[in-house]
């Protein structure tokens, strides 16, 4: 049976209630994303078979977590997704490369193909139609030092995000 799987960045529990004060200050703009579900994606791969997901784990066996702090620090409203996050504008060129490397990797191997350029955020609100004015965001500095292969699922219309694999950095 096919999943469908993304890698992300998770985020650490008092980052959670630094961006829960985030959607409380922002307000009802569309469906709340809870705090155990926040992430960064570094690449969506869609949906992935049981063969695919093997190979694509071994490829990864050695995969290197950037040891890194990034600074969020503007709001976006995603309109196509209906979407709104808090996104960073100055990317470490170390999560670039990795976010790219996953998507090279994720399109060469037949999963999902990226159009957009990476660009990091993490997503506060889903279902969100329309956005007037977003105020200036308090900033958000996250410690990266992991990386997850995350399963999604949806179960009685609630969206649940599993980690399969979980790699550290060294430092
Ligand atoms: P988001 O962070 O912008 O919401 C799991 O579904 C993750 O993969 C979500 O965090 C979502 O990004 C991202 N994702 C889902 N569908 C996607 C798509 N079609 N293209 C790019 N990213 C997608």
């Amino acid at each position: 049976m096919a999943q469908r799987l993304f890698f992300a960045i998770p985020v650490s529990v008092p980052k959670q209630m630094a961006l829960i004060k985030h959607q409380a200050h922002l307000g009802n703009l569309g469906h709340v994303v809870p705090a155990t579900n926040f992430h960064l994606t570094l690449a969506f791969l869609g949906n992935v078979t049981q063969s695919q997901q093997q190979a694509l784990i071994e490829r990864w066996r050695d995969l290197t977590v950037p040891n890194l702090h990034l600074t969020l620090n503007r709001y976006l409203h995603f309109p196509k997704a209906g979407v709104v996050c808090l996104a960073s504008d100055q990317v470490p060129i170390a999560l670039m490369r990795l976010a790219q490397s996953l998507r090279r990797d994720a399109a060469r191997h037949g999963l999902h193909s990226h159009k957009a350029a990476f660009r990091p955020h993490v997503t506060l609100y889903r279902g969100v139609d329309s956005v007037v004015e977003l105020p200036q965001p308090e900033p958000v500095t996250l410690e990266i030092n992991e990386v997850q292969l995350m399963a999604s699922q949806r179960e009685m219309g609630k969206l649940t995000y599993s980690p399969l694999v979980r790699w550290r950095s060294e430092t």
